[in-house]
């Protein structure tokens, strides 16, 4: 009986100590061994209108990406490449405080590239004529949280998600031809 007596006191400590890490799952997203299961990001134009959002979701072999965006101009109709850069910072005007691609390796760019893909390489996003995109992108070259050894989004320094003014020919140096910054969206854990 003794024994059970003293063991009581420990499981109450433990039960105190999980949901400490509970709560931490909606801190910063930095600093602790919790894994964020899911992020967002908000997308602004270089006129710093939020003109949609992106929703990351960390699955067991790859990060689903969620694109939605509304009322982007006529000039926008068409594809335009999209990237993750390495800062999660929009804060300049043509969004070069992004940093450029998560890139571990060195690899080139270029999801058709024999020497590629760096990390930061995805699919082109299609912008109606009405202004809107909606799109899915699932991607194992990156991680929330460095799960399975792939570079983590919500690192130190954080991450974007960028879309370029024109579509990426997923082969050429170093950006695919993909040229400016037109939307950028700093990636942050979901609350
Ligand atoms: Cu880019």
């Amino acid at each position: 009986m003794t024994f059970f007596r003293l063991a009581l006191p420990a499981s109450l400590a433990l039960a105190g100590l999980s949901a400490a890490c509970a709560a931490d799952h909606h801190g910063d997203g930095h600093g602790d061994n919790h894994a964020v299961s899911e992020a967002t990001a908000s997308l602004i134009d270089r006129n710093r209108e939020v003109v949609g959002s992106a929703r990351f979701q960390q699955g067991p072999t790859g990060v689903l990406i969620t694109i939605e965006m509304d009322g982007l101009p006529d000039s926008a109709t068409g594809w335009h490449g999209s990237h993750l850069h390495a800062i999660g910072d929009c804060s300049n005007e043509d969004f070069t405080s992004s940093g450029g691609h998560i890139n571990v390796d060195g690899q080139a760019h270029g999801l058709l590239n024999p020497d590629g893909p760096d990390n930061a390489d995805m699919p082109n996003v299609y912008v109606h004529s009405d202004g809107a995109a909606r799109a899915q992108i699932f991607t194992n070259l990156v991680s929330l949280n460095g799960e399975y050894g792939a570079p983590a989004l919500l690192d130190g320094d954080g991450s974007a998600i960028v879309f370029h003014d024109n579509a990426d020919d997923h082969m050429s140096q170093p950006i695919g031809g993909a040229g400016a910054r037109h939307v950028c969206g700093v990636i942050e854990a979901a609350e």
